[in-house]
């Protein structure tokens, strides 16, 4: 089969013919049918996250298809049952997995990073069949987002619900498929306005599309002053941050008003920085948010599959042309997500 493998850190991914997948007991090979391509994907294949745990590995850790074989003992899904699927995997006995939060496995298996190869091919190896989501309506293509440009939005916020207060508008910095999904999300869970912060015209364009009430280029001179400006100078309840910059963190920190909280979800590896009476106002929390879990990935497909969270615009590009889906992601030139169709 084809898939999508990097053999070593700053070079191009390379369409490789290896065996198809077969499962053993417990386990399920999907037929790809979607794998997003994630900022994350160009952090990795640049080298800036050296987190593979071999090479050549294939990529893609956003998968959606359909069952195409099961081992023994699997009795949750049969062949041609559509489903996407989690891929935080854990080594399943350390504290956090048994605690339900796999993705923070103290030796994560992480599909295409740090376990199996991931999506970026015709097939899938799933290790265990606790990892499927069965799909009821979405097809697989449209549902593969879900599992990390929702889900990781999706557990940042239902984690800091206590925070959000629907009196108080509420800041989510970068606006790409991860900013896009945490803006549906906060409108849904939360009620707060948003105030969206982007460096892309497009970008602004589709916040205020999926919710944003209020936007702020991020390529201007006054951008924390203009966001407190929209707070009436009270700052917001909650700062998301999808990038993860020193800029972008050190905007969110000060954007955030006193008892708020500041989450950080994007890698592009910055340092955040709290002074009080300086960039900080007093009792700021600030949190780091990683994926989500099995049950937040369950929680996430039933809010799209009943029509409450709608999908973000995608594009679909084959296996061929994945390179070329490279450029124009770390360009910036892709609205939504991408995804993968082998
Ligand atoms: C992927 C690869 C490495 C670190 C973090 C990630 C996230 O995109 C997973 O949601
Ligand atoms: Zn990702």
């Amino acid at each position: 089969m084809q898939a999508a493998r990097l053999h070593a850190y700053g070079g191009a991914l390379v369409l490789d013919d290896v065996p198809v997948p077969t499962p053993g007991p417990g386990e399920v090979v999907l037929a790809v049918e979607g794998a997003g391509f994630c900022h994350s994907d160009i952090h990795v294949i640049d080298g800036d996250l050296q987190v593979l745990s071999r090479m050549p590995m294939t990529l893609g850790h956003e998968n959606a298809g359909r069952v195409a074989a099961v081992g023994d003992g699997v009795d949750t899904v049969k062949e041609g049952d559509p489903v996407a699927v989690f891929g935080g995997w854990g080594e399943g006995t350390c504290d956090y997995c048994v605690s339900g939060n796999e993705q923070l496995c103290v030796a994560p298996r992480w599909v295409g990073i740090t376990g199996g190869d991931g999506g970026f091919a015709e097939f899938l190896h799933v290790p265990h069949e606790r990892y499927l989501v069965r799909l009821r309506s979405l097809q697989p293509k449209i549902a593969a987002p879900l599992v990390d440009a929702a889900l990781t939005p999706y557990r940042a916020i239902t984690r800091s619900l206590d925070a959000l207060q629907p009196d108080h508008k509420v800041l989510v910095i970068g606006v790409g498929g991860l900013g896009q999904y945490g803006i549906k999300l906060l409108r849904i869970l939360s009620g707060c306005e948003v105030i969206a912060v982007d460096v892309s015209s497009g970008k602004l364009a589709t916040a205020v599309q999926y919710g944003a009430t209020d936007v702020v280029d991020g390529r201007g001179d006054r951008v924390a002053e203009e966001v407190m400006e929209l707070t009436n100078g009270a700052g917001v309840c909650a700062s998301f941050d999808f990038v993860g910059s020193d800029q972008t963190l050190d905007l969110a920190v000060r954007s955030t008003r006193t008892l708020g909280k500041v989450v950080q979800l994007g890698l592009a590896g910055g340092s955040a920085r709290l002074k009080v009476l300086d960039n900080a106002k007093f009792e700021v929390r600030f949190e780091t948010s990683l994926w989500g879990n099995i049950k937040e990935l369950r929680e996430v497909i039933a809010l799209a599959e009943s029509g409450v969270l709608s999908p973000i615009e995608m594009e679909f590009a084959p296996l061929t042309a994945i390179n070329d889906v490279y450029r124009r992601v770390k360009e910036g030139a892709v609205d939504g997500r991408v995804v993968i169709t082998p």
